[in-house]
């Protein structure tokens, strides 16, 4: 199962890499090596008019040696932004953050209340029941391509 998973990370990575990257040896043997898995994802529908939207996952690092997330994006968003709820006082609060550190045997949830990707400039409605497709790139694995399918949940915070 988990050789599977790493074949199917290297092969994904190998196709959208390929057209920039001639070189993407190198960055092949990193993902097999790092065993970073995104699972448990989903985005919230965007809500009357409103064009930004929430994405959750959790990255697992089943390697031995730590990588961070530093940038998403997505063809649905103009901008997508990691971001973490503080309280300030009473209030929650949520900050765009640079980066997100997952050490080896890691597991990083990004949840409802909590850690989650921030979607900007959403011009075609995020609807219950299609998928979101997503460019993760990390430090070390390099770029992964996933995709959340969009169900109703806990609505996001305004910002
Ligand atoms: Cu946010």
């Amino acid at each position: 199962m988990r050789a599977f998973f790493c074949v199917l990370i290297v092969s994904m990575a190998a196709a959208c890499g390929a057209p920039q990257q001639p070189a993407e040896e190198a960055t092949t043997e990193q993902i097999s090596s790092m065993r970073l898995q995104v699972l448990d994802t989903w985005a919230s529908p965007t809500l009357g008019g409103v064009d930004v939207s929430a994405g959750y996952l959790t990255i697992a690092n089943d390697g031995d040696s730590a990588d961070q997330l530093v940038s998403a994006s997505s063809a649905r968003a103009a901008r997508v932004e990691i971001h973490e709820m503080t309280m300030d006082g009473a209030v929650m609060q949520m900050r765009s953050i640079a980066a997100l550190p997952i050490g080896p045997g890691e597991r990083i949830e990004l949840a409802p209340g909590g850690r989650h990707l921030m979607f900007f400039g959403v011009t075609q409605p995020f609807a219950a029941g299609e998928e979101i497709p997503v460019q993760l790139t990390f430090e070390h694995a390099g770029v992964m391509d996933i995709a959340l399918p969009v169900r109703a949940g806990a609505t996001h915070g305004q910002h």
